[in-house]
């Protein structure tokens, strides 16, 4: 991997950007060592807190979830697919949602999706997700490998309770 001279791609977000937009059509095309992976784990990402609250719609529903990254390098989520419909990714802006193509997930923080911010946009869902089933969800990066998540559909007005303490209340299956 090539760096941009002069170093700490957090201080120059604009080349950072650029760098990243490279990468991406790279790993677009090849992909070739996305096994082996030892030069470039930078972001160690996890996922927590997904859950979907069961939607009135049977072909919509909102999906949220928090991405934590314990590693020292950002990543970005730039793609979210899954079998169960078409999901595109928002964010929501002075009350208004807006589809992004990409989120930052930075180093040493987490990417939030939450009620009334961001947040997984299902569309075309084959079948209206009902409490007590999951949808399973593949989330890409810029960087890191895909992860496959799970979100459980709760009550349409289960609100997780806040912080990262959030197991607490879940009955498991
Ligand atoms: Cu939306």
């Amino acid at each position: 991997m090539r760096r941009p001279a002069g170093g700490a791609a957090g201080r120059r977000p604009a080349l950072a950007a650029v760098a990243v937009i490279g990468a991406l059509a790279l790993a677009g095309c090849g992909g070739s060592d996305s096994d082996s992976g030892s030069a470039d784990s930078g972001a160690e990402l996890s996922v927590g807190s997904a859950y979907i609250p069961q939607p009135v719609s049977d072909s919509m529903a909102a999906g949220f979830l928090t991405i934590t990254n314990e590693g020292g390098t950002a990543d970005e989520l730039t793609s979210v697919t899954s079998e169960a419909g078409e999901v595109t990714v928002h964010e929501t802006v002075d009350g208004t949602m807006k589809e992004v193509d990409r989120l930052e997930v930075p180093a040493h923080g987490q990417l939030v999706f939450k009620s009334g911010g961001n947040h997984l946009m299902f569309e075309k869902l084959k079948q209206q997700p009902k409490q007590g089933q999951s949808v399973t969800v593949e989330l890409h990066f810029a960087h890191s490998g895909p992860v496959t998540v799970e979100l459980p559909v709760k009550a349409a007005t289960y609100q997780p309770t806040a912080g990262h303490s959030g197991h607490s209340e879940d009955p498991g299956h």
